[in-house]
């Protein structure tokens, strides 16, 4: 009865566009060009998640006949997505460029907008396998800064290693819709409040557990995989009574951002190895727009990122949709099985 009211916070909720201005104005992490950049690709996520939750009533369901530039067919929502991120971002002056999965070569700023001093790639939504059987699908993107001196950005002018992204970031399209950001100071959770139309913080510097007992992976090709990724995975299906001595659980959803966000709230690890039917390709998961800014997203919450040999963000891209292996998420599991490659590999 004698209890004391609790202390209450003065500031109840916190929305994107405040956290970008104190972004700005206090920590001086980022510039008013980034700032509005963030602004607009959140915008647009907002747009995309309406269409996403519109379903069969949005008429939006379903292929949209044509395939991009890596053979695989598009869906309407693909192509709806990417035009919906393409139209926000073009005239607002901070890019210089824009790149995606559902277009062959980088978008120019049109002439009539004046230019920015950053380039962006996305994958405007990505596993879209799911969208017509309604599981989650989501966005993902980087940012980089166009380098000095170039005009007309091509495609040589986004092949910089993921280092050098000044933010990256995904919205995920699930029961909520959330978008997770890293400025390259930590990690923080936004949910989308669909009444005020607000992106809000819900969570300030996500960390990623060290040790986990969860893995994500596409058991199916497992006869397709290379030895020591079948070492690794059989060791942890042998259980408690295996060299691991633990019992392990397995999750795929198939979108990747959908299982990295749940990699990002409760631990776990997500690979897409190198197997024999994609080895010719390099992998299945694109390095520009969907290794990178997810390894980027992972280290800044404190999780590890490779490609079974060497750290992703290291890597010096050598073409726009460049494939690679992909292995994330908790640290201690991701260095495990890349000793395994490296040691295989001498
Ligand atoms: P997408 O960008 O065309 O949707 O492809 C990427 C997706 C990832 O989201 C997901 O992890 C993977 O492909 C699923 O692959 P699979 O069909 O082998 O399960
Ligand atoms: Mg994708």
């Amino acid at each position: 009865m004698n209890a004391k009211p609790a202390k209450s916070d003065p500031i109840k909720s916190v929305s994107l566009t405040r956290f970008l201005i104190e972004e700005q104005r206090d920590k001086q992490h980022i510039n008013a060009d980034l700032r509005l950049l963030i602004e607009v690709v959140a915008r647009a996520c907002k747009s995309i998640s309406l269409a996403v939750g519109r379903g069969a009533l949005g008429g939006v369901l379903g292929s949209a006949g044509t395939e991009n530039i890596q053979g695989e067919v598009q869906k309407k929502l693909d192509v709806l997505s990417n035009d919906i991120l393409l139209e926000a971002n073009e005239w607002g002056g901070h890019l210089a460029a824009l790149a995606s999965e559902e277009m062959d070569d980088p978008h120019p700023i049109p002439h009539r907008y004046p230019k920015g001093e950053y380039l962006l790639v996305f994958d405007p939504l990505d596993g879209s396998s799911n969208i017509d059987v309604n599981i989650s699908v989501g966005t993902i993107f980087s940012v980089l800064r166009c380098p000095a001196g170039v005009q007309d950005p091509d495609e040589k002018a986004f092949l910089q290693p993921g280092t050098q992204q000044v933010a990256a970031g995904y919205a995920v399209y699930g029961s909520s819709t959330m978008l997770v950001l890293t400025l390259g100071d930590g990690v923080h959770a936004f949910t989308l409040d669909r009444e005020l139309g607000s992106f809000v913080l819900t969570q300030r510097n996500l960390r990623i557990a060290e040790d986990t007992r969860e893995f994500a992976i596409n058991m199916s090709n497992l006869r397709h995989w290379e030895a020591p990724m079948r070492r690794y995975i059989e060791e942890l299906l042998a259980g408690k009574t295996g060299p691991r001595g633990a019992d392990f659980n397995m999750r795929w959803v198939a979108s990747m951002v959908a299982d990295v966000h749940r990699i990002i709230c409760r631990g776990g690890t997500f690979i897409y190895p190198l197997d024999a039917k994609i080895k010719d390709k390099g992998g299945k998961l694109r390095l520009l727009y969907e290794a990178n800014p997810m390894a980027l997203i992972v280290e800044q919450a404190g999780g590890m990122a490779t490609n079974g040999l060497t750290r992703i963000l290291d890597i010096v891209p050598q073409s726009l949709h460049q494939r690679v292996p992909v292995f994330l998420g908790s640290k201690n599991e991701i260095e495990r099985v890349t000793a395994y490659h490296r040691e295989a590999a001498r």
